[in-house]
């Protein structure tokens, strides 16, 4: 692959295997999911697809249920892709009559004979860390095509939606970023890991950092720059060494009085990447496709990848109200708005498209590090549970992907996904039931 990419072998036949999917038809069937990694995978098969002439019908779906998998059905395609989902779904995969290509990084349940499935984990790496959907996507188009490299910073936007930089790229991402900067789609630069034009914007509309005390609370953000001599509308872009070193470490020390994890704090300032044809940063793109996604407004998510610069500026906007909703109920949540159980922590997520944002944000900025953390969303008639828990307590034994899976299972429901973050459906009024059986087996992983 240009030589640029080192892969195990079963990695690099089972990607041919994917690109054999892809040109056996002249129209492709592509389904991927709503996050910022899920669309930006979309973003990079699109733009592979559109350079390859082939035709294509995309969807971005918030979960590949049954209902998608019979729709998909009766539409008797000949090729179907799915990226960053199928992994878990491989049963119904397998009732697909179409040439199926899986390109996930999510725990496999099994191998296929009939599915190809391109996922890290079947080859050593880890998909939490090492490669997400944007990841193999983007391997399978400079597969195609050589010429996808130009998708590249697309796909380096995913990793980073995907948290997979958290620490510093590693493995086949390091792999893709070394030679993305060699070919200068991407420019590497230390600086704060905030966004905004002026500091004081900054600083209060920022949710991740979620700055306890200053995010949602512009009053409180001017008062605490006046009181360090710093212009809020200083614009963040031209800060010199001084300044955000000043604000940086008066910014870190907040961060550890709320008790964040040490990971968090080194967060706030990182390598920011460049992408010099798009005049944003990763993070930033990363940041806009979320948005986008928890929006209902996927399409503009992938129009904006593509270049279109109206497309940005109305993600811009989508963004500036997606994050004022999400900062509204982070404040509660700050003001008392959890509740304790022995071994985990919960709140009420009252919109269930914020739910999961707000629970690994909570999670990160203000609770109690020691628990893991579910938020719970009622949607007619069944409850809808995120969760997410830190790496920390991932290394002390956590899996949320069990956990859920078991104790949804016990009522009926439905649960799975990374030991870090996972997700459950249950019938309304099994909540409590369904809360002390997670609180028991997650006190036994932690033990
Ligand atoms: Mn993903």
């Amino acid at each position: 692959m240009n030589g640029s990419i080192a892969l195990p072998d079963e990695f690099s036949d089972s990607l041919k295997h994917a690109v054999k999917v892809v040109n056996s038809a002249s129209f492709l069937r592509v389904v991927s999911h709503y996050d910022a990694d899920g669309l930006a995978a979309a973003a990079v098969i699109v733009g592979a697809l559109s350079r390859a002439k082939k035709q294509f019908h995309l969807t971005i779906s918030k979960s590949l249920d049954k209902e998608v998998l019979e729709s998909l059905a009766k539409e008797g395609n000949e090729a179907i892709l799915f990226l960053d989902m199928g992994s878990g779904q491989i049963d119904g995969l397998e009732t697909l009559k179409a040439k199926v290509a899986a390109l996930d990084h999510h725990k496999p349940i099994r191998k296929s004979k009939k599915i190809v499935q391109v996922n890290p984990h079947f080859f050593g790496l880890d998909g939490m860390t090492e490669a997400c959907a944007s990841t193999v996507s983007f391997l399978l188009a400079v597969m195609m095509d050589p010429c996808n490299w130009e998708l590249s910073p697309i796909a380096i936007a995913g990793m980073i939606g995907d948290r997979q930089h958290m620490g510093g790229m590693k493995s086949v991402n390091q792999q893709i970023l070394d030679y993305a900067r060699e070919k200068g789609f991407i420019e590497v630069q230390r600086g704060l890991n905030l966004k905004g034009t002026t500091i004081a914007d900054a600083i209060a509309d920022s949710a991740d950092p979620y700055f306890v005390g200053l995010s949602g609370r512009k009053d409180n953000v001017m008062a605490f720059l006046e009181s360090m001599r710093l212009n809020p509308d200083h614009p963040m872009g031209s800060l010199d060494d001084v300044h955000r070193r000043k604000l940086t470490s008066m910014l870190s020390l907040r961060l550890m009085g709320q008790g964040c994890r040490p990971e968090t704090v080194e967060e706030l300032v990182t390598d920011v990447h460049w992408i010099p044809s798009m005049n944003i940063t990763a993070f930033d793109l990363a940041d806009l496709l979320n948005a986008c996604g928890r929006m209902n407004y996927e399409g503009l998510g992938i129009a904006m990848c593509m270049g279109d610069k109206e497309a940005l500026a109305r993600a811009s906007e989508l963004r500036r109200e997606y994050n004022g909703k999400i900062l509204t109920r982070l404040t509660e949540i700050e003001a008392g708005g959890v509740i304790h159980k022995s071994h985990i922590q919960y709140f009420e997520a009252p919109d269930p498209s914020l739910a999961g944002a707000q629970c690994g944000l909570a999670m990160q900025y203000i609770l109690d590090q020691s628990k893991p953390t579910l938020a719970l969303s009622k949607v007619k008639g069944s409850v809808k549970v995120s969760s997410r828990g830190t790496k920390y307590l991932v290394s002390k034994g956590l899996d949320f992907s069990a956990a859920l899976k078991k104790a949804a299972e016990k009522f009926g429901g439905i649960g799975g996904g990374h030991a870090v973050a996972a997700g459950a459906t249950i019938d309304e009024g099994k909540e409590d039931e369904f809360l002390a059986a997670v609180d028991e087996i997650v006190g036994l992983q932690l033990r």
